[in-house]
């Protein structure tokens, strides 16, 4: 199977997460020549990243890869619980994190590399949405192993690249610990970084955030 995308991009983490956790080999690059090509957009016409080829399938957008591949390998460990239930939490939190703390976080990091155009007010506002968000998160993440407790699943294929995002960029806003008052999600936060699926992929994300930003 081959990743088109970047680790840093949190939708394609979500892809490498959700590989790592099924035990899925993997290889990922760029697309050549960039995004916009005609042979990428041949693949996927949004000309974005994560896109998958698995053999003859060719997958894009994140949350439908996350899917396809528990469709596609039932054999390996579940990211997607199967009972309604425990599936409905997982998703919750994956949407959570996708919208409302993800969205903002962004919207800080594409004005701190320019990407956007420096505005107070649009960051206050990003900043204030994203700390209301992570108050809702702290009162239903579980604060670990995982974010809906002992199993691994989308919630934290979702979180992780969530949560990298905020803390990273909270602080270049005056937020010093944007985990700090929501002790589920920091404790969270932490069991999460030891974890087998994802560990490898937080420290090298880790890394090349922190090059990215204080290359600024
Ligand atoms: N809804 C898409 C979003 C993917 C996305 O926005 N990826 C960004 C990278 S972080 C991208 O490819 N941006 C380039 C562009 O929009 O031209 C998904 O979940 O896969």
């Amino acid at each position: 199977m081959h990743i088109y995308g970047s680790p840093l991009s949190p939708f394609v983490a979500r892809v490498i997460l959700a590989c790592e956790h099924k035990g899925l080999a993997f290889t990922i690059s760029m697309p050549e020549g960039g995004l916009k090509t005609p042979e990428y957009l041949a693949l996927n016409p949004f000309g974005k990243i994560p896109t998958v080829k698995d053999g003859a399938n060719i997958v894009y957008e994140s949350n439908v890869i996350v899917a396809y591949l528990d469709n596609k390998y039932p054999k390996k460990k579940k990211v997607i619980p199967a009972s309604p239930a425990a599936s409905g939490k997982a998703n919750l939190i994956a949407k959570v994190c996708d919208l409302y703390v993800q969205e903002p976080a962004l919207d800080l990091f594409r004005q701190v590399v320019g990407r956007a155009p420096k505005d107070k007010t649009a960051a206050d506002k990003a900043k204030a949405d994203m700390e209301v968000a992570l108050d809702i998160l702290n009162s239903y993440i579980s604060p670990g192993p995982c974010a809906t407790g002992k199993s691994f699943t989308v919630a934290d294929c979702y979180a992780i690249p969530a949560l990298l995002f905020a803390t990273s960029v909270g602080p270049l806003f005056g937020l010093k610990d944007p985990l700090k008052g929501r002790p589920n999600v920091k404790k969270y936060y932490a069991a999460i970084k030891k974890h087998t699926a994802a560990k490898a992929h937080i420290a090298e994300t880790q890394k090349i955030m922190k090059d990215r930003l204080g290359s600024l």
